[in-house]
């Protein structure tokens, strides 16, 4: 889907593609992307093969999905769900959606909204009755433009 033209240049918009993570995407900034939002290395080309197809053996139960920039080649956004599987309602299932980042220089172009858009449509496609995530409070007004709303408050342990 192109975008409308830059009026400086008179050029069309790189286009945006959304798609699944491919194991060739490290080499299209993956990693420098996932450390926009934390602490993402140090991590071997070994470790992320293993890693990648460890989760690649979850099938549609853990999905990562990138939008790339088709005009450089670079990974500009990404965002993960799980597909929790319960016993209670019924066993219903539950989408926790992760690690959700748009590069730096490509926000304010709706990348993220398309990336939590993508990730609720999975989990609905998957059979999830609902859709949960922690953010930053900064993050909030984010994630209420995607629709979710503020239901209880995050409790964590780091180790
Ligand atoms: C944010 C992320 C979470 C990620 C965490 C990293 C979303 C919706 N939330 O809370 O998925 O794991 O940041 O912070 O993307 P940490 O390194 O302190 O765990």
């Amino acid at each position: 889907m192109a975008e409308a033209s830059n009026p400086d240049t008179g050029k069309e918009n790189p286009t945006f593609k959304i798609r699944r993570l491919e194991i060739s995407d490290k080499r299209k900034g993956y990693m420098e992307l996932l450390g926009q939002l934390t602490v993402a290395g140090p991590l071997t080309d070994d470790e992320f093969d293993r890693r990648f197809e460890e989760i690649r053996s979850y099938g549609d139960d853990h999905f990562i999905c990138v939008i790339e920039d088709e005009s450089s080649g670079k990974i500009v956004a990404t965002g993960s769900v799980m597909i929790e599987k319960k016993f209670l309602r019924s066993c219903g299932k539950v989408g926790h959606v992760e690690d959700v980042v748009v590069d730096s220089e490509f926000r304010g172009k709706n990348l993220g909204k398309r990336v939590v858009e993508f990730l609720t449509e999975h989990s609905r496609s998957m059979g999830c009755y609902k859709v949960m995530l922690d953010c930053s409070v900064e993050k909030k007004g984010f994630y209420e433009k995607c629709g979710m709303f503020n239901r209880a408050i995050q409790m964590t342990k780091y180790f």
